[in-house]
C-alpha cells in the first residue's frame, strides 16, 4: 500500500519519484513520508540511476503541504518526530549524489515548496502555486523552510512568504530565485527528462556530484572550511576516468564519452 503512495521508475538512468495521493493533492501523512525517505535510500546506493526527477501526481499538485487532518491529532512528541522526518528528507534530496530536479506540476505548499527547494533545479509548470502558508493554521514552516528560504531567497523575501503566507506563481518564484524555469503544463515532464538527459549525456556525473558535494556542505561551513572542501573535492576528480576523459577529449578536440566513474 505505501508503495504505491510513491511510485518510482527508472527510465533510461532517469529515476522518477512521484508522490501519488492525488485526491489528497499529495499531501504528505506518515506513509508517504516513510516511503519516500526509504526510497532515497535505495536511489543513492543504485548506480543505474544517474539523474532524478521528483514530481506529484495528477496535474493539480506536486505536494500540498504535510498532512492537515493527521497533524492535528499528534502531541508534541509525535510532531517532533514527524517534522524530524521531513527534514532528513529534505537533507537526502540535497545530499544525494545524484542530481535531483523539482518538476512542480501545480501546488507546492509547505513542506511541498520545502521539498521542491532541497532539489537541485525547480522546474515550474505554468500552473504552479508556491507558499509557505503554515501560519494560516497556526503554525510556521518545519520542513527545514524557515532556514533554507532565507538562504535561497533572501531574508526579507522569506519572511513575507512565511509571514503573510499568501501563494504566489510559477512566474515570480523564478523572479526570486525560487524556481529555475518555468514551462507550459503539457511540456513538464518532457522538459524534466530533457534536461535529465542533457546532464546524462554532456556532463561528468562525477564532477556534478562533487560539486554538490561541495556546495551543500561547503554552503554551511565558514569559507575558509568551504575552499579545504573545494580543494579535496576537486582533487577527487582526478581519481575519475571522466576526468582523463573530458581533459583528452579537448585536447584532441573531440566530444567526450563521460561513463559516470
Ligand atoms: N493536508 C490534508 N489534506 C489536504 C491538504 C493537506 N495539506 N491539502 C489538500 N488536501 C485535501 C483537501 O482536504 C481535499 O480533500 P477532500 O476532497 O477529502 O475534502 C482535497 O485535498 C482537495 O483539496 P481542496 O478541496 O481544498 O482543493 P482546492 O482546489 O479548493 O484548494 C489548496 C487547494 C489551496 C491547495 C487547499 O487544499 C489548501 O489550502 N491546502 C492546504 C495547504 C497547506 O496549508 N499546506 C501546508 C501544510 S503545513 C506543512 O506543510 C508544514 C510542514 C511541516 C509540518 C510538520 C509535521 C508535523
Amino acid at each position: 500500500m505505501s508503495e504505491e503512495l510513491v511510485l518510482f521508475t527508472v527510465e533510461d538512468g532517469v529515476g522518477i519519484i512521484t508522490i501519488n495521493r492525488p485526491k489528497a493533492l499529495n499531501a504528505l501523512n506518515d506513509q508517504v513520508l516513510t516511503r519516500l525517505e526509504n526510497l532515497l535510500d535505495q536511489v543513492k546506493n543504485d548506480k543505474s540511476v544517474k539523474v532524478v526527477i521528483l514530481t506529484g501526481a495528477g496535474e493539480k499538485a506536486f505536494i500540498a503541504g504535510a498532512d492537515i487532518a493527521l497533524m492535528a491529532k499528534l502531541n508534541p512528541l509525535q510532531v517532533e518526530e514527524w517534522v524530524g522526518l521531513g527534514q532528513r528528507i529534505s537533507r537526502k534530496l540535497e545530499c544525494l549524489p545524484q542530481p535531483v530536479i523539482a518538476a512542480v506540476n501545480g501546488f507546492a505548499l509547505g513542506g511541498g515548496t520545502e521539498f521542491a527547494i532541497s532539489c537541485d533545479y525547480v522546474l515550474a509548470s505554468e500552473n504552479a502555486k508556491f507558499g509557505q502558508p503554515e501560519v494560516k493554521i497556526g503554525v510556521f514552516p518545519g520542513f527545514g523552510g524557515s532556514q533554507r528560504l532565507p538562504r535561497i531567497v533572501g531574508k526579507l523575501r522569506a519572511k513575507e512568504l512565511c509571514f503573510f503566507g499568501d501563494l504566489i506563481s510559477a512566474t515570480r518564484a523564478k523572479e526570486i530565485g525560487l524556481a529555475n524555469e518555468v514551462v507550459e503544463p503539457a511540456k513538464l515532464m518532457e522538459r524534466a527528462k530533457e534536461l535529465a538527459r542533457k546532464l546524462i549525456a554532456e556532463t561528468s556525473l562525477v564532477g556534478v556530484g562533487l560539486c554538490k558535494r561541495a556546495m551543500e556542505f561547503g554552503s554551511v561551513v565558514p569559507l575558509e572550511e568551504g575552499l579545504q572542501l573545494e580543494r579535496a573535492l576537486f582533487s577527487l576528480c582526478f581519481a575519475s576516468e571522466d576526468q582523463k576523459e573530458g581533459m583528452a577529449a579537448f585536447l584532441e578536440k573531440r566530444k567526450p564519452n563521460f561513463k559516470g566513474k
